[in-house]
């Protein structure tokens, strides 16, 4: 058993955290303080890791104006040089992607391959954020008067709130901090109080390449809870764009407060990912797909796989073949070598799964594998159970590894058992079927904002626009022209003529 405590150590001596940390940088690190702090536990073993100190009224003031201040001075430095800046805090990520990596392992619970990729994508969103800076196009239109010109141009938005859940403690706020970086904004983050050391970790590094190179303070960190940062920021109309990252619930909270002082968000709520099997699908194909989406990171990406629907003629062998990979997967710590399934995020989150494994029964599903806790602490076995169409629970994200099985007979009831839930983020259909594919991106196919063929539902690139419909919130982060969500659109008409023709040829003759 690795021993946590030397691997902390370590690792702090490498990004220099210490045992307590300031959770508040707002151009400098605000001194630490006892009160009100926020301790940073480890899944893996119930290890203390840290303190952070955690942001009062007076620190989410002064930081408001601190970054609105900044955000005047940085939106009028040209967008390639802001993409500069930014490639070099990827350039510097990658020289500490090992340590930031072990610091998510050590506090999400992520498997240690895993942990590293959470620091590759932000290494990748930066490296696409420098790319972006130099193509921030408008459009250009014909006009219909003579001697003027129509065009658009995006404008830098102000200062945004970034509000972040824990199993995506570092990349989630590198798509939105980087990207609205890139396009001129300051941004103000909040992560999640359970993960609070990696955002420590992760500020440490990014003010260091700030202070090197002379910065207005872009980028902010509050640590807190809810009530004094994440509540002030949603009511806050010095903050023109927040973006969250959470459940559905407090979504729909945080973006009503915002859309009542209407306000921009941008949301990314729960998922209830599903793929279809169907048996024209290279079974090996989806029998990876499914095992990787349904139980890496534990169940706890808002894109793991919920459900799988599988089609009658293969169903028997496809689950018995899932079920013997589920119980040949090593599960533990996530810093032991070949360990696939670590431990879920907290206590609570282990009553939540035994919850909602016990409904499940009692609302006619039958269990196939897993369903108890493995060992002691936050461990559970992946489950998987036999469910039918209707059980509501199966329509619930609960953030563990639980996977529902239905069977199906034909391509329109798999369809309408895939769409009858109240989230849209992600969606996967395993088939070498080309009419089966198509159906599947038709309108009457997937309804989530992310469709995957033959692979996972989980695991999404950065390239993409990342995001869902329905119940999921219907924003967009990340790569494609999600950058659009950052600025605001402008439309310009200019004359350059020596009258003013009016448009629909309307006359208004002030001789
Ligand atoms: C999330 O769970 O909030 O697509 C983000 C994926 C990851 C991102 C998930 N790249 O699974």
């Amino acid at each position: 058993m690795t021993d946590i405590k030397r691997v902390r150590d370590e690792t702090f001596r490498k990004l220099g955290l210490q045992e307590k940390n300031s959770g508040i940088f707002n151009g400098k690190w605000i001194d630490y303080t006892d009160d009100g702090r926020t301790e940073s536990i480890s899944p893996i073993d119930g290890t203390s890791l840290a303190f952070i100190s955690t942001a009062k009224e007076s620190d989410y003031e002064k930081t408001i104006e601190i970054i609105s201040k900044a955000f005047t001075e940085w939106s009028e430095t040209p967008a390639p040089y802001r993409g500069s800046i930014i490639k070099k805090m990827s350039d510097r990520l990658v020289e500490y992607k090992e340590d930031l990596g072990r610091i998510v392992s050590m506090e999400a619970g992520k498997v240690t391959s895993e942990g590293q990729g959470e620091i590759q994508e932000m290494i990748d969103i930066g490296y696409f954020a420098q790319g972006l800076s130099r193509q921030l196009y408008g459009l250009t239109m014909a006009s219909e008067r003579p001697m003027h010109r129509l065009f658009e141009q995006y404008v830098p938005l102000g200062p945004v709130g970034i509000i972040t859940a824990f199993n995506f403690p570092s990349a989630v706020w590198s798509w939105n901090s980087f990207i609205a970086a890139t396009v001129g904004d300051t941004t103000v983050w909040k992560p999640s109080s359970k993960v609070a050391l990696t955002s420590v970790a992760v500020m440490k590094i990014i003010s260091k390449v700030m202070e090197e190179e002379s910065l207005p303070p872009i980028f902010a960190l509050l640590n807190g809870n809810g009530k004094v940062v994440g509540e002030r920021m949603a009511n806050d109309r010095r903050i023109p764009l927040i973006s969250f990252t959470g459940s559905v619930k407090t979504g729909r909270h945080i973006g009503t407060r915002v859309s009542e002082r209407l306000g921009k968000s941008i949301l990314e709520l729960g998922g209830n990912n599903c793929a279809i099997v169907t048996q024209n699908s290279d079974m090996k194909i989806a029998l990876k797909g499914v095992a990787f989406g349904a139980m890496a990171t534990a169940g706890q990406r808002c894109t793991s796989t919920r459900r799988v629907v599988i089609n009658e003629k293969i169903y028997s062998e496809f689950l018995n073949k899932l079920k013997s990979i589920y119980e040949n997967v090593k599960i533990g710590s996530p810093l032991e070598n070949g360990v696939l399934v670590g431990p879920l995020i907290d206590n609570e989150a282990v009553k939540n799964y035994l919850a909602a494994v016990k409904t499940a029964q009692e609302q006619g599903g039958k269990l196939l594998y897993g369903g108890k806790p493995h060992n002691s602490g936050n461990y559970v076995l992946p489950t998987i159970i036999e469910a039918k169409e209707g059980m509501p629970i199966t329509r619930e994200e609960t953030f563990a590894p639980i996977l529902y099985a239905f069977k199906y007979s034909t391509m329109e009831e798999a369809m309408r058992i895939h769409n009858d839930v109240p989230q849209g983020l992600s969606s996967s259909i395993f088939t070498n079927d080309i009419r089966e594919e198509e159906f599947f991106l038709s309108a009457r196919g997937s309804d989530c904002g992310i469709a995957n063929i033959n692979t996972s539902t989980a695991g999404a690139e950065i390239g993409g626009a990342f995001g869902g419909e329905k119940d999921t919130g219907g924003g967009r982060e990340s790569g494609s022209d999600a950058w659009k969500s950052y600025m605001r659109r402008q439309t310009v008409t200019k004359n350059f003529g020596t009258d003013v023709p009016l448009s629909q040829g309307v006359r208004f003759n002030i001789e």
